[in-house]
């Protein structure tokens, strides 16, 4: 197996530590609301669970500098939060009004994107971002620009063909792109036993001859210190880097969804690793903050929250007579 060794944890600021806390945990705390909205009956469009994934969304995406490009996937709110894109113009979307992201074209995390942000908009197939990120990575090294492209899919988008295609292709022109894999378990309800042989998707990474390393998707720092080697090697001309992080999809694949088919055991087993909460613990015990420092953290989190629901909800729906506008490139 290719796996190449992180370099030395970067040693992180007690800012830069409570930066990682305050994303996560606004991740965290718009996924709780987004949760409750829906079952109450006043959410639109689609959604898709974000627990368990913050410490990979907003670790991976910390370590891009601000002239890199991002290609999120749907469990990568973090990234589009730490990118830029504000919780009110997120929230908006979803609820389907004017002022969200798509000004009311996809009330969904779908196609979400802003690129003066450096962030492509979500593409609902999977795993079609991965190109979509080579192709950005492409045109750097052929403006001779330090620049980097990070793609994101899962554990299910890393079973389908294109993305095989597009490792090889990104492996052969030495790419300045790096693929954060978020092996969570599960594809919607297919574990991921029934999907594939090999122990780690990491490994794939051997067969096209490039770096593969595996992490563990819920320690934040340690998400950070590998992508941000993968980065800075890609920026140096060493090519590309497949990063698979491990965690697990603690709620159902969107909110419909029950997830009745995972094991509670299997559930458990991850509680008592969840990214937030272990986070935190652990800046309590490294005497990077206090409580009152952490609590004052989720109640600014909760505030941005409920003023971007509130906005949102007060937010008019987009003039239908503007349907067409938008949708096709002249
Ligand atoms: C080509 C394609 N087929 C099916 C879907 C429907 N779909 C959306 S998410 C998803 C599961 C993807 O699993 P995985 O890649 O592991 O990501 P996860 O949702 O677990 O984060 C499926 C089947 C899709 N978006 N694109
Ligand atoms: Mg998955």
């Amino acid at each position: 197996m290719t796996t190449i060794k992180p370099g030395p944890t970067p040693s992180l600021a007690p800012a830069q530590k409570l930066t990682l806390y305050y994303w996560m945990r606004l991740t965290r705390t718009f996924d709780e609301h987004m949760v409750a909205l829906w079952k109450q009956g006043r959410g639109v469009g689609g959604t898709f669970s974000q627990r368990g994934h913050e410490a990979i969304s907003v670790g991976a995406s910390y370590a891009l500098g601000p002239a890199d490009v991002v290609a999120p996937m749907h469990r990568d709110l973090g990234t589009y939060l730490l990118r830029g894109l504000t919780p009110r113009r997120i929230f908006a979307n979803l609820l389907g009004r004017a002022a969200g992201v798509t000004h009311g074209r996809d009330a969904n995390l779908h196609g979400i994107g802003d690129l003066s942000l450096g962030i492509f908009g979500f593409i609902s197939h999977l795993p079609h971002s991965l190109p979509a990120g080579l192709g950005a990575a492409m045109s750097f090294r052929y403006r001779d620009e330090p620049r980097v492209a990070m793609s994101f899919t899962g554990d299910g988008g890393s079973s389908a063909g294109l993305f095989h295609e597009t490792l090889n292709l990104a492996a052969v022109y030495n790419a300045p792109w790096v693929l954060i894999v978020e092996n969570n378990q599960y594809a919607y309800s297919t574990p991921i036993r029934q999907q594939m042989k090999v122990i780690g998707i990491a490994q794939r990474a051997e067969a096209y001859g490039i770096p593969g390393v595996a992490v563990d998707g819920n320690d934040v720092e340690a998400v950070y210190a590998v992508v941000r080697d993968a980065v800075e090697r890609a920026r140096a001309g060493g090519g590309p880097t497949l990063v698979e992080a491990k965690t697990m999809r603690m709620l159902g694949h969107a909110i419909h969804d029950g997830a009745e088919y995972v094991p509670p055991e299997l559930l458990a087993e991850w509680e008592v690793r969840d990214p937030v909460l272990c986070y935190a613990a652990r800046l309590l015990a490294d005497g990077v903050a206090g409580q009152a420092e952490l609590d004052e953290i989720e109640r600014r989190c909760a505030a941005e929250i409920e003023d971007a629901i509130a906005f949102a909800e007060a937010s008019p729906w987009p003039d239908p007579a503007t349907i067409g506008e938008g949708v096709y490139a002249p």
